[in-house]
Formats: structure tokens, C-alpha cells, sequence
């Protein structure tokens, strides 16, 4: 590519057709210097002074990096990574003795036979697309956020008073999770979970290239006792997925209705379809045993064709995507994708399709064209919606009353304005906007595209996220922020809801094994006593930390030994955090204050190894270290 092509951007037309050639158009002379002006007028109220705290929190994604982030909004300022279902080096998540219990206690029995075979315990990877916030009432109650797995079939749970994983379940039966939503009303209650890949319904090999016989699953799982209440087996894949503010339904989209196996069948038909989940009609015919039980739980039978009120099947325009309920509860936007549609559905006509075998497409009330690639719609809370066009990469807002009456025929325009984004945005988020507290302040693009935004950092480019300023008609993009793989979605939480505590309490569950372990051995994890105690070739070494040191300076163990060492923090102040690296035996981990962590390792490596504390903790940090000595056998 020449100089000249790269100027004007001509490998990106070539790239991308007519988007790109659309988002260069804007780019040009002299408007842009003005935009520019304008946009940093505007960004001003984004900057933070120092020391200023952030309005919101804003609760990242990072698809397949597999971990949560935790970003101040409107700020943008990173504050906080949560592992969890990756491996991470800083905290030891993956390695220590209560890490694994959550990453481990929720697979099934095959998965961890499966696993044992390679030498592993748990999977060392996941695709975290979608986090939310449970609900209480319609809005987020500050206690729990979910998220799921694609790539191994997962959801976790990260408990917001510590802001800590601690709960990994696999999904039987269901084949890569995607959408998830935690139920709204009364609470949260149930969480969502799509289930996205189709295969038979017992997947041990006997059945393969039959397609006919693929089916695919709905979860329901106990939020609070991170357990798979129950599950529906559906016609069709499932690709997000929302509930209504009532109660009463779930939504999910399928963009492959037609069960096909590659492209050209996965679009082939005209149109797809929505699925609406009756919750009160399947708990009912989960009690009355109207289920197979399959892999422990119970399953109905919501297949199209099955004629019951468990499911209904709204025919939707070709391959339709995120699925989004506007905050006052009434509408539910399922975007087009291959369609440059929105159809909305008016959860009140809803009923009708279960009481009454309405027509299916009775209960949608709009379809306003919006422009191409709809992906995902946020809200403002004041009736208008904002849509990601991923193709056109643009921000549409559009205003859903008067897309109402378009569609009964009335010669309205719902679409209010359009912003060029950069590029090919996929999610977008208003804060707190899939809440009843939508309050129309902020709205997100998550771009996956950022390509000649920033210098070149080679071949693999960061992604770009957008804050767009929604306080007046003509949207506003007022900050450019690359982020590393990949912002997949993002929920924008007012900070007074989200209070997590500084120092950890010393009974939290967390160790609760440590705790037993300890009493067992006759320690007090607490008081500051150290043990090494010998089981057979078992050491468990307690020892405690306080800055800047370890309360062993040395502890000797045999060649060969399991060996598990405790540490408790002591200090109870905030931000002193310690932690424990072991010098080539690839061991290390966080200890904050009040906590307790252990890992368990063998000491296979004769000789002096140095352990010593890698969270910045004191002046004398670098001193706080100690030694294990390991005898040959
Ligand atoms: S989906 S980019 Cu995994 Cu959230 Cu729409
Ligand atoms: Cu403790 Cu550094």
C-alpha cells in the first residue's frame, strides 16, 4: 500500500465496501478541525480532576481475555481487572487452592475427566461476552454480577462487595453460552443463559453429521444458588437474550432458525425468529414433570411445533441479534443484523399469543429501517433508543413512539439523527439504561474496529470505544479510548448503588477450606502464630504477613513433598496488599488485607528458593522476602 492509499484510506474501502468510503467522507477538511473544537468542548465534562471520583462504574467485558474490568465512567480510567476465566499472573487466580475450587467445583464430571487426561484441572480460557448486574425491582441492586462463557459453556458470578468471582458453573446439555440477562422483576431470581450451538440432545458421538436431530437450549440458573433451575429445548440457535420488567417472559434471538451448518444455509431463509419463554407456564411444567431429566436437570420440551405455552416463535427478519427491553417496561427491540430493521415488541400484546394463538407477529409494533447492521440499542429513558449499525458504522437514534405510528401507517420519521462511528460498533450502553432508572446522561459505542485511529502497534490493533454525548438531538462523540480484546459489552452502574468494602472479612468464605484446614491443624489463622505442619510427605506451611515482612524467614521441606503454604494478611489497613511469589516454581499470589491465600505445589527443585512478596507494599518491600529450602530426597 502506497503512502497515498494509506492517507485516504483506500485499503479500507477495499476492506469494507461502502462503510468505510462513509466514514472517510466525514473525516475531511475543515469540518473536521470544527468537530474536533467541538468535540473537546464537549469531552470536557468527561475529564476528571485528580482525585475526582467517577459518577458511574462502568463493568466491562473483555471477551476472550476472559476477565471483567472495572472502569470509572464517564472517565474512562481503568481501575480494576477481575480474572475469571482466565489465568492471571498478578493474583495467582487459576493457581491458588480457593481459585480453583470455583474455577473447578461447577464443571460436570466429563469435563473434568476430560480435562484430568490433558493434565489440567480447569480450562485456561473463556470468552466473557456479556456482564450484568442483578436486579432487584427493576433496577441493579448492587449485590452480584453475571456473565457467561462462549467458549466453554460457562457463567460465572463476581460477588460486587469484593469484586471477586466466586462462582463458576458449566452449563450441561448447552453448547457455548452467549446472550445472558438476569431476570429484572421481582429480582434476580433467575439468570438467562442462551445457549448458541446446536448439537444432539445426547452429544456422545452416536449422533454426528444429522443436523435434523440438533436441538438447542434455554437456562435458567438460581442466581443465588449458582444451580441450573431448568432449561427449554428450542428450535433454532440462541443469540442474546432479555426479559420484560413483569416477571412473566424471556426473549431470545435466533439468527439461524433454519438449523443450518454453514453460511449460505444459516441465511438462507427470510425470516428468523424470536423466542418468547412463558416462566410461569414452564415452572409449572417443570413441577407438574413435564421434563426429561438430562444431565440432572429437568428439561421441557419447547420445541416449535409442540403446541404448549412454554414457547411461542415470532417470526423476525433475517439473522436478528442483541435483544434489548426500553426501561419503561412496554417495548422490546430485537435488532436486524442482515435486516436494516429494528422490530419492536410490546410485551402488554404478548399474553395474547399464549391465551389466545394470536398471531405470532400480533405482538410486534414497529419495524422502523434504520440503516445497515443493526446490532444492539441502548436507551435513554425518555423514549428515545440509540442502535449500533455495524455495517454503516453509525449510532442511530430513532424514537420508538413514532416508530409506532409509522408503522400503522402514519407518515412519521422516527429516526431523529445519525453519528459516525469508528468502526463497526457492536454493543453500545446508556447509563443505566437497561434499568428502569435509564437516566439518558452518557451513551457507549464499543467499536471492534480501530485501525488508523491510533499510531500502529502492528498487525493486531486495539479495538475503540466512543463515549457519545446524549444530551442533545445531534449526538456528540466526545472520547476516543483503544482497549485491548475485545469491549464486547459494557453496563454503566451509578456509583452509589455498587459499595464494596476495603478490607476483607476475616471470616468470608473465600478460605472458609483454609479456615477448617487450619483448625484442624490446630492454628489460628488470626493471631499471627506460624506452623509448619508434616503429614506424611504433606507440609502445610501457615504463615502471616504484615509489611514488611513474612512471619518466616525460612521453612525446610524434603524433596518430593506436597507442599501447601497459608498466608494471612494482618494488616488491616486499606491498599496493603501483599502477596507470594515462589522463584522458578511458577507460583504466585495476591494476599489483601485481611485475606488468606494458599497454594498448593510440590517441591520438586532441590535448593534454595527465594520467595518474596510482589505487591508494592512498604519501603522496605524489597526486604520482604524469605527463603524456602528444600532438601534432596
Ligand atoms: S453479542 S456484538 Cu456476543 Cu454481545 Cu453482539
Ligand atoms: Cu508486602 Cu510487598
Amino acid at each position: 500500500m502506497s503512502e497515498s492509499d494509506h492517507k485516504t484510506g483506500l485499503t479500507r474501502r477495499g476492506l469494507f465496501g461502502a462503510t468505510a468510503a462513509g466514514a472517510i467522507a466525514t473525516a475531511t477538511a475543515g469540518s473536521w478541525l470544527a468537530s474536533v473544537k467541538e468535540a473537546r468542548a464537549a469531552a470536557g465534562k468527561l475529564e476528571k480532576a485528580p482525585g475526582e471520583l467517577d459518577e458511574y462504574y462502568g463493568f466491562w467485558s473483555s471477551g476472550q481475555t476472559g476477565e471483567l474490568r472495572i472502569l470509572g465512567f464517564p472517565s474512562m480510567r481503568e481501575l480494576m481487572r477481575v480474572p475469571v476465566f482466565n489465568r492471571c499472573s498478578a493474583t495467582g487466580w487459576g493457581q491458588t487452592n480457593e481459585s480453583l475450587k470455583i474455577l473447578t467445583e461447577g464443571l460436570t464430571e466429563e469435563t473434568k475427566e476430560f480435562l484430568a487426561k490433558k493434565g489440567m484441572k480447569t480450562y485456561d480460557n473463556g470468552d466473557l461476552h456479556h456482564p450484568h448486574m442483578s436486579f432487584t425491582d427493576g433496577t441493579y441492586d448492587g449485590r452480584y454480577l453475571f456473565m457467561n462463557d462462549k467458549a466453554n459453556t460457562r457463567v460465572a458470578r463476581v460477588r460486587c462487595d469484593v469484586m471477586k468471582c466466586d462462582k463458576i458453573l458449566e452449563i450441561p446439555n448447552a453448547h457455548a453460552i452467549h446472550g445472558l440477562r438476569p431476570q429484572k422483576f421481582p429480582r434476580t431470581g433467575y439468570v438467562f443463559a442462551n445457549g448458541e450451538d446446536e448439537t444432539p440432545i445426547v452429544n456422545d458421538g452416536k449422533i454426528l453429521d444429522d443436523p435434523s436431530q440438533y436441538v438447542n437450549f434455554f437456562s435458567a440458573i438460581d442466581g443465588d444458588e449458582m444451580k441450573v433451575a431448568w432449561q427449554v429445548m428450542v428450535s433454532g440457535n440462541l443469540d442474546n437474550t432479555d426479559c420484560d420488567y413483569q416477571g412473566k417472559y424471556a426473549f431470545s434471538t435466533s439468527y439461524n432458525s433454519e438449523m443450518g451448518m454453514n453460511l449460505a444455509e444459516m441465511t438462507a431463509n427470510e425470516m428468523d425468529h424470536v423466542v418468547i419463554f412463558n416462566i410461569k407456564e414452564i415452572e409449572k411444567g417443570v413441577a407438574n414433570g413435564d421434563v426429561q431429566m438430562l444431565n440432572g436437570i429437568p428439561v421441557i420440551d419447547g420445541r416449535k411445533g409442540q403446541n404448549k405455552n412454554y414457547t411461542r416463535y415470532v417470526p423476525i427478519p433475517n439473522s436478528p441479534h442483541g435483544c434489548n427491553t426500553a426501561p419503561d417496561g412496554n417495548y422490546v427491540v430485537i435488532n436486524g443484523k442482515l435486516s436494516p430493521t429494528c422490530s419492536v415488541i410490546d410485551v402488554r400484546k404478548v399474553d395474547a399469543l399464549f391465551e389466545s394463538d394470536a398471531d405470532p407477529r400480533s405482538c410486534i409494533v414497529a419495524e422502523p429501517e434504520l440503516g445497515l447492521g443493526p446490532l444492539h440499542t441502548a436507551f435513554d429513558g425518555k423514549g428515545m433508543a440509540y442502535t449500533t449499525l455495524f455495517l454503516d458504522s453509525q449510532m442511530v437514534k430513532w424514537n420508538i413512539e413514532k416508530a409506532i405510528k409509522a408503522y400503522a401507517g402514519e407518515d412519521v420519521d422516527p429516526i431523529v439523527s445519525k453519528v459516525d462511528v469508528h468502526y463497526q460498533p457492536g454493543h453500545n450502553h446508556t447509563t443505566m439504561g437497561e434499568t428502569k432508572e435509564a437516566d439518558g446522561n452518557w451513551l457507549i459505542s464499543l467499536n471492534k474496529f480501530s485501525k488508523d485511529r491510533f499510531i500502529n502497534v502492528g498487525p493486531l490493533k486495539p479495538e475503540n470505544e466512543q463515549i457519545i454525548d446524549i444530551s442533545t438531538d445531534d449526538m456528540k462523540v466526545v472520547h476516543d479510548g483503544p482497549t485491548f480484546a475485545e469491549p464486547h459489552d459494557v453496563i454503566l452502574v451509578r456509583s452509589d448503588i455498587v459499595n464494596p468494602v476495603n478490607v476483607w472479612d476475616r471470616n468470608d468464605p473465600m478460605w472458609e477450606d483454609a479456615r477448617k484446614q487450619a483448625e484442624a491443624d490446630g492454628v489460628i489463622l488470626e493471631d499471627g502464630s506460624d506452623e509448619i505442619i508434616r503429614d506424611g510427605n504433606k507440609v502445610r506451611v501457615y504463615m502471616w504477613s504484615q509489611a514488611p515482612t513474612f512471619s518466616l524467614e525460612k521453612f525446610t521441606v524434603k524433596q518430593g513433598d506436597e507442599v501447601t503454604v497459608y498466608i494471612t494478611n494482618l494488616d488491616d489497613v486499606d491498599d496493603v496488599t501483599h502477596g507470594f511469589t515462589l522463584n522458578n516454581y511458577g507460583i504466585a499470589m495476591e494476599v489483601a488485607p485481611q485475606a488468606t491465600a494458599s497454594v498448593t505445589f510440590t517441591a520438586d527443585r532441590p535448593g534454595v528458593h527465594w520467595f518474596y512478596c510482589q505487591w508494592f507494599c512498604h519501603a522496605l518491600h524489597m526486604e520482604m522476602r524469605g527463603r524456602m529450602l528444600v532438601e534432596p530426597a
